[in-house]
């Protein structure tokens, strides 16, 4: 639904946004009642590395700009999904590189977990290893992590043909949709 009047939570999107403030606070939460997800399965997970979590998740619940990516999903949990957004070189890199001292169990946090108890856990034939040991590269991170939502790009922030995840100030991403709508994603 799209709304007017994120307070200070998801900021960048609080001029237009496709969620409600409610879930933009959620989005802060660890274990929210969004996906009920446990950001923890291996140890705590660093705040740096958080932080870009978060900011996936404002920009997965509240972009108003996905338009050319929605395809249709046959989930439990969702009938519609994005696949393959282009996005900029340095916020796949910087998420990187935040993260390149946690530790994960798995490579894709969409599937395949066990929520035999109250949260997400690490299934029984994996163990928690360094990140760069499940993911040997940025790009395996960004397109794996999320079943390929994220696309791994060579684009700049500047290029104008690739999605932010994450700024400040009028929302570059507007145009960016409106070329690929235009020439197709
Ligand atoms: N961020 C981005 N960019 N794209 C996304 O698609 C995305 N999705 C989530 C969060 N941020 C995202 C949602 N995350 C399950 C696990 C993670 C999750 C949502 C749901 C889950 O319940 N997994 C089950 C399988 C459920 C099913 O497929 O029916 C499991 O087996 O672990």
């Amino acid at each position: 639904m799209c709304m007017n009047d994120i307070d200070t939570i998801c900021s960048p999107w609080k001029d237009n946004a496709c969620c409600t403030a409610n879930t933009s606070q959620e989005a802060h939460e660890d274990n929210s009642y969004l996906y009920n997800f446990n950001w923890n399965h291996c140890g705590v997970m660093s705040d740096k590395c958080k932080q870009h979590f978060i900011q996936d998740t404002c920009f997965y619940e509240c972009s108003p700009h996905l338009g050319p990516w929605i395809q249709k999903a046959n989930e439990d949990w969702r009938k519609e999904r994005i696949l393959d957004v282009p996005l900029c070189l340095e916020d796949c890199e910087s998420w990187y590189d935040d993260c390149k001292n946690d530790f994960t169990c798995k490579d894709n946090w969409h599937k395949g977990w066990d929520w035999s108890t109250d949260t997400n856990r690490c299934p029984v034939n994996t163990r928690c290893r360094p990140w760069t040991e499940v993911f040997p590269s940025a790009e395996e991170m960004c397109e794996k992590i999320w079943s390929n939502s994220y696309k791994f790009t060579s684009l700049k922030r500047e290029s104008g043909r690739c999605m932010r995840m994450w700024f400040t100030g009028p929302n570059p991403n507007k145009k960016v949709a409106e070329y690929y709508l235009k020439n197709g994603a």
